[in-house]
């Protein structure tokens, strides 16, 4: 299975990063920044990287907290079929993101968490990471897009 990463950098005043994908898989979404792991590169070395290219934030390895793995199957477009590493960086003080092509970074409390505007599964896990919880998550997306099946695994 494709492996990717999702990175949510928090702040000592406790918000969140988010970023607005200007193009490409997720167009027109908040979401965390993120990508596909290349081959030869570890999970955690593809979370740096794609955080310094999407938001210009550079984070010692260190400063990743492992928060859970989502599983996602898209019945429409089995090429987008991946398992998403979701990171936590927390307490980050240093230079707010910057736009790049890719992403627009805005910093959000956590009451207004556009949950809206980002993927229809976000509601179902990421409060739970937010109250401190691992997550093992399984997503389908119909061939319609829309989120058909949660299935909630197991963390130990
Ligand atoms: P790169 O590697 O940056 O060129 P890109 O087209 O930006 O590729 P991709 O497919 O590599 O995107 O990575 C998709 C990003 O979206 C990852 O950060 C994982 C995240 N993602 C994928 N499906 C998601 C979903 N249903 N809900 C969610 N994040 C998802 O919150």
């Amino acid at each position: 299975m494709r492996q990717s990463t999702l990175i949510f950098v928090m702040n000592p005043k406790e918000e969140i990063l988010l970023a607005m994908k200007k193009r490409g898989f997720g167009e027109g979404k908040w979401n965390g920044a993120g990508g596909k792991v290349e081959a030869g590169e570890t999970v955690e070395a593809a979370a740096v990287r794609e955080l310094r290219e999407e938001t210009g934030i550079d984070v010692p390895e260190s400063k990743l907290e492992s928060v859970g793995i989502l599983h996602f199957t898209f019945e429409g477009k089995p090429d987008w079929n991946q398992d998403v590493n979701v990171f936590f960086v927390r307490d980050y003080v240093g230079p707010d993101g910057i736009e790049t092509e890719e992403m627009r970074p805005e910093w959000f409390t956590l009451d207004k968490i556009p949950f809206d505007d980002m993927w229809a599964d976000d509601p179902y896990w990421l409060p739970r990471v937010l109250e401190g919880d691992k997550v093992d998550f399984s997503f389908t997306f119909d061939a319609d897009g829309d989120l058909a099946e949660v299935v909630e695994g197991y963390v130990g």
